[in-house]
């Protein structure tokens, strides 16, 4: 049986270690790991031309680690990026995330965009997922996309980018490929291109686990809120990340291997088979004029549901 090595000295000039990466084989001191985040983020952005210098950015954030950590990295890249927060009305949690976005942006003067769905648009997230009967998180990220599509495209950003991490994509892939969900499996890119009233959207942070972005925010004074939110409880991908989680910790590197293995080398191939005209058709809803598969886009169809009584 072999030994994992286990690096104690920083990779790059052999100081003190902050942090060790089993799946690089690696350990880094803060200063050389927070370089390694900036080049895991610039490398991904390269890799799947994600933004153009000179692009102006949005950055969907929640004020969780993930997108404050995002927000900072594309901003130290020399990007100008904007954020936006979204207010979902859940209770504790959401006052808490407002305050560690709004305490961000303020001490980096940075401009933060902010949309309250129940201010804009008379509803919180709790009372549509009452009036639904489903689970909050499906109204919940129903309304985050459309509010977000919608304020990137009207404030005339270049690209709408989420602090989506490997640990995320690697559970919703993970998902999507034990119920074989050919379609979801084709769109399933970390970056989409700008359509008819879409913008284009791009999930930079993919190389990086949250245990990375949470270091990235601990070691460079990023107050985040460290609350889960209340209502992913039971969520199914929560359960696919542990399973993920087991494989990781029992053989370095798995996450990695199985997310970009699957861009490099699979995706396309679930793109092709549906080249034959079940590619995604969308139009403009007739109400908003964001995109939609239907006459009246899924949002509309909620508010209208909201609004009704
Ligand atoms: S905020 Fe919304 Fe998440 Fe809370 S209700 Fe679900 S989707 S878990 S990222
Ligand atoms: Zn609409």
């Amino acid at each position: 049986m072999t030994a994992t090595r286990r690096p104690r000295r920083c990779r790059v000039w052999r100081g003190d270690i902050v942090i060790e990466l089993p799946q690089h084989n690696a350990a880094f001191c803060r200063d050389h790991f927070l370089r390694y985040c900036r080049d895991q983020v610039a490398k991904t952005i390269k890799e799947f031309a994600m933004v153009e210098p000179g692009d102006r950015l949005l950055v969907a954030v929640s004020g969780g680690k993930d997108s404050l950590a995002l927000w900072d990295i594309v901003s130290d890249l020399g990007y100008e990026a904007d954020g936006l927060y979204v207010g979902l009305g859940i209770g504790g949690y959401s006052d808490a995330s407002g305050q560690a976005a709004r305490r961000f942006a303020a001490e980096r003067g940075r401009h933060l965009v902010e949309i309250d769905l129940r201010e804009h648009f008379g509803f919180d997230v709790g009372q549509a997922a009452e009036a639904t009967g489903r689970v909050p998180c499906s109204a919940c990220g129903l309304s985050k996309r459309h509010v977000f599509d919608r304020a990137a495209l009207d404030g005339g950003y270049d690209a709408l980018l989420t602090g989506h991490n490997l640990d995320d994509e690697a559970a919703v892939l993970f998902g999507n490929t034990l119920r074989w969900e050919v379609e979801y499996l084709a769109r399933q890119k970390p970056v989409l291109p700008a359509g008819e009233n879409l913008p284009r959207k791009a999930k930079p942070l993919v190389r990086l686990t949250e245990r990375e972005t949470a270091a990235y925010c601990v070691l460079t004074g990023i107050d985040y809120q460290v609350e889960e939110c209340p209502m992913a409880a039971g969520n199914r991908h929560l359960q696919l990340k542990d399973a993920l989680q087991r494989a990781e910790a029992a053989s370095p590197g798995t996450k990695t291997a199985f997310y970009l293995g699957f861009q490099r080398k699979a995706r396309v191939a679930f793109e092709a088979s549906l080249a034959d005209g079940q590619a995604h058709q969308l139009r403009q809803c007739a109400r908003c004029g964001s995109a939609s598969s239907n006459e009246i886009c899924s949002f509309c169809r909620l508010r209208e549901r909201m609004t009704t009584p």
